[in-house]
């Protein structure tokens, strides 16, 4: 399998810049607390921490037209974009520690690229309780982590839908959306519109985990570049509290698993962002933990004794 053989370059991206609570910004130091590196390593890996990326800080103020802190996102998403795809151009499998989820734009802007730089097909898997589709016109908040998917779509501000040189980066189809179940009523019809395969958690409670992966990860062959965007509050609340927006109804500890054995199982993963993580929100760092325990996974780890 290729991906034993790249080297996992971490790129941490400390910032809160694009969420509705403040806290993402501690991430990716609760991730490295968590021993993410080492956990990889012992599973063989070759893992090089890049440390963080620096950015502007945090204002804090309201929306201006529609948009909370545009400026300071566009920034953060270039140095992203950047860094992410300096790591893919050199043959490492990048992992975002994030962050809240505006950095999507970035990192998921650079696999495409890369992507079309390279004649590859990209797949995105987009694990999250959220749509994150809003508009300017649409969003209820003028959070920008609840954009990325629109802006990477080519719906949103120039400076964001041109990173990486190429508006769309990404067409809609290339996304399969997984446990989704919190999306406000003018994104649900852009969602519609733009026929996003959205895998919601009605559809993994009457199919069940394992269709719902099958289905995701169908029509993938040697060229597919795999992108998985875990935004953290994928997961159900009672095992993961530590994010800035909480939905209940998320898949449990089990469910979870499944979805990253039958990722690694897939062979193809090329590029990963953890975001979301809020350490202000969590206990113990129980959920850098879990979040930690599921990329082990996602990487190949298995409980698994049946050959
Ligand atoms: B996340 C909400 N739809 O736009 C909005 O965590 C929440 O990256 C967005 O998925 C959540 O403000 C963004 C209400
Ligand atoms: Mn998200
Ligand atoms: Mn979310
Ligand atoms: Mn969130």
């Amino acid at each position: 399998r290729n991906m034993s053989k790249q080297t996992i370059a971490l790129v941490g991206a400390p910032t809160d810049i694009g969420a509705g609570h403040r806290g993402a910004s501690m991430g990716p130091e609760a991730l490295r607390v968590a021993q993410i590196a080492e956990k990889l390593r012992a599973r063989g890996l070759e893992v090089l921490d890049r440390g963080n990326l620096h950015g502007p800080h945090n204002p804090w103020l309201p929306p201006v037209d529609g948009y909370r802190h545009l400026a300071e996102v566009v920034e953060w998403n270039r140095t992203v974009h950047a860094t992410i795809h300096g790591e893919l151009a050199n043959g490492n499998l990048p992992i975002m520690l994030g962050g809240d989820h505006c950095l999507a734009i970035g990192s998921i802007s650079a696999v495409a690229r890369h992507c079309r730089e390279h004649g590859k097909q990209l797949r995105v898997l987009w694990l999250d309780a959220h749509a994150d589709f809003n508009t300017a016109e649409a969003t209820p908040s003028g959070n920008i982590h609840g954009m990325p998917v629109a802006c990477l779509t080519g719906n949103g501000p120039a400076a964001l839908t041109a990173i990486g040189g190429h508006t769309p980066a990404v067409t809609p189809d290339v996304f399969r959306q997984i446990g989704i179940r919190s999306v406000d009523e003018g994104e649900k019809r852009l969602v519609r519109e733009a026929k996003m395969a959205v895998h919601d958690m009605r559809h993994i409670d009457e199919v069940g985990m394992r269709r719902t992966m099958e289905e995701a990860l169908a029509g993938m062959d040697g060229r597919t570049h795999l992108h998985v965007s875990f935004d953290v509050d994928f997961l159900d609340p009672a095992i993961a509290p530590g994010v800035g927006t909480t939905v209940r109804g998320g898949p449990n500890y089990r469910e979870a698993q499944l979805c990253m054995e039958m990722i690694a199982d897939c062979g193809r993963l090329g590029s990963l962002d953890i975001v979301e993580l809020n350490p202000a929100f969590d206990k113990r760092n129980q959920t850098a933990k879990l979040a930690v325990d599921l990329v082990e996974s996602l990487f190949g780890k298995s409980t698994l004794i049946r050959v």
